[in-house]
């Protein structure tokens, strides 16, 4: 067999401790979390589990063996095979029918049993158990326990006479793990004054205030908003979804002393003219001190990405501030984006969507390390070092029967910690934009500087 160490980390492999912030039970806040119950998957390493448990006991004290249930159960079941000493079960309640036995299986008044626990921690469930096997005038001497959580267990059961061995403690697996690299030095010591009964206090990482992320920004775009959200106290990009140039440049001039950024659609527009939609807009832009974000969603090669960007009727490189684009094409695709910010599409709000957790996490890979990157768009938490643009969200409804989800202001701020919430048909749909806008521009600053 391998080293005890060795075989330690190929148990650890399937998942049995996890580290970060678990409530237990019993509301207590702990470090960790054990569930041995994935070591009975792996046969090979249950079979190896038995014979440790097997090695450390005086194997001709016991007639039976019982393992407490269920975690313990196949393990108990294990040890019997490696053995040949006979198997016994506990029932966790006695049946309702026929004979009441708690214990199932062939044994004799006056047995000896290896009782067989997966995870020791006060102990007081073995207590319980104990009696329910001694009532059926079986001897329980000895306790074989696989991870012993150190907190008073083995110590309760000896102060009661039973001899009590573990194969493995808390403490000596966050020391294997600790030098392979799998703890850090805080999350050790954070264990063991858990351990010392010490309640560990979780600092609740906060969230950063619009400020904080001002003095890191580089990017003069990803600056220029966080300036304009400080300023106007707002953290709303209105969507101007419309289809007349009339209709956009009456909207904005509304919604613009409300707003950081107006994201356009501009190929929805169906009198686009570059002098009478553009040069206005631009005007607007100024006037209300607003940003032009234009929801170009690009996603081909970088040369053609390039042509899009800057040929056409459009011209897109002429007058927005910054466009969204798709990450699919890869890193060199962005790199076309040179005078403007890029927010990449990490995740979309509707159903059904394909932007599966892997496709999110690669492009969040080439969204963070591409320097035309400011931000994403995504319906989950991004690093705080990217700004945070969530549509999908509306006060009123839950969805528009077309496969779009929505989110309230306070559940994107409290949950995803966003930036910057973006709102379409909720403001231009609105009977009065102007003040539909101001609603959303205080519940987005309210939630925001509640999750702060
Ligand atoms: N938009 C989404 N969800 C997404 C992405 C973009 O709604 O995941 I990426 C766009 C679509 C529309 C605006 O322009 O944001 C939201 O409009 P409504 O608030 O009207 O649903």
């Amino acid at each position: 067999m391998e080293s005890k160490k060795e075989f330690f980390l190929e148990c650890y492999k399937l998942g049995i401790i996890k580290f970060g912030r678990f409530t237990l039970k019993s509301g207590i806040e702990s470090p960790f979390y054990v569930d041995l119950r994935p070591l009975a998957s792996d046969p090979k390493i249950l079979k190896h589990l038995a014979n440790y448990l097997l090695d450390m006991l005086p194997l001709d004290n016991f007639d039976l063996i019982c393992g407490v249930p269920y975690a313990a159960l196949p393990m108990a079941t294990a040890m019997s095979l490696e053995s040949y000493i006979p198997l016994i079960i506990k029932r966790k309640e006695a049946k309702d029918y026929g004979t009441k036995k708690m214990i199932e299986g062939i044994f004799t008044q006056g047995q000896n049993c290896l009782l067989v626990e997966d995870v020791i921690t006060s102990g007081k469930s073995l207590l319980e158990t104990i009696p329910e096997i001694e009532n059926e005038g079986i001897s329980v001497s000895d306790i074989v326990v696989v991870l012993d959580r150190q907190q008073g267990g083995k110590e309760l059961l000896e102060s009661k006479g039973y001899r009590v061995h573990t194969l493995f403690t808390i403490s000596e697996v966050c020391g294997m793990l600790k030098e392979e690299g799998h703890l850090s030095n805080d999350e050790v010591l954070r264990i063991s004054d858990f351990l010392q009964g010490n309640e560990v206090k979780f600092e609740d990482k906060k969230r950063l205030s619009y400020a904080q992320k001002l003095d890191v920004a580089e990017h003069s775009v990803a600056r220029r908003l966080l300036e304009t959200a400080i300023a106007k106290q707002t953290n709303l990009i209105a969507s101007a979804d419309v289809m007349t140039t009339a209709e956009l440049l009456d909207l904005a001039d509304k919604v613009g002393p409300h707003i950081v950024a107006l994201k356009t659609h501009i190929d929805i527009i169906t009198d686009f003219d570059p002098d009478s939609t553009i040069l206005p807009l631009k005007d607007l832009a100024a006037k209300h001190n607003f940003m032009l974000m234009e929801d170009r969603k690009f996603a081909d090669i970088g040369n053609t990405q390039e042509l899009q960007f800057s040929y056409g009727i459009y011209k897109i490189s002429n007058w927005a501030d910054f466009v969204t684009s798709q990450v699919i094409g890869g890193y060199d695709s962005l790199n076309c984006f040179r005078n403007v910010g890029v927010v990449a599409i990490l995740g979309m709000s509707s159903k059904g969507t394909l932007t599966d957790a892997a496709y999110q996490a690669e492009a969040l890979k080439v969204a963070q390390s591409h320097p035309n990157v400011i931000g994403g768009v995504s319906q989950k938490q991004i690093p705080e070092e990217l700004l945070l643009f969530t549509p999908g969200v509306s006060i009123a409804e839950t969805g528009d029967g077309k496969g779009q989800q929505y989110n309230t202001p306070e559940k994107v701020f409290a949950d995803l910690q966003t930036d910057f919430i973006i709102v379409g048909r909720g403001i231009y749909k609105a009977d009065h934009p102007e003040a539909a806008a101001l609603n959303y521009k205080i519940a987005g600053w309210n939630a925001y500087t509640a999750s702060l």
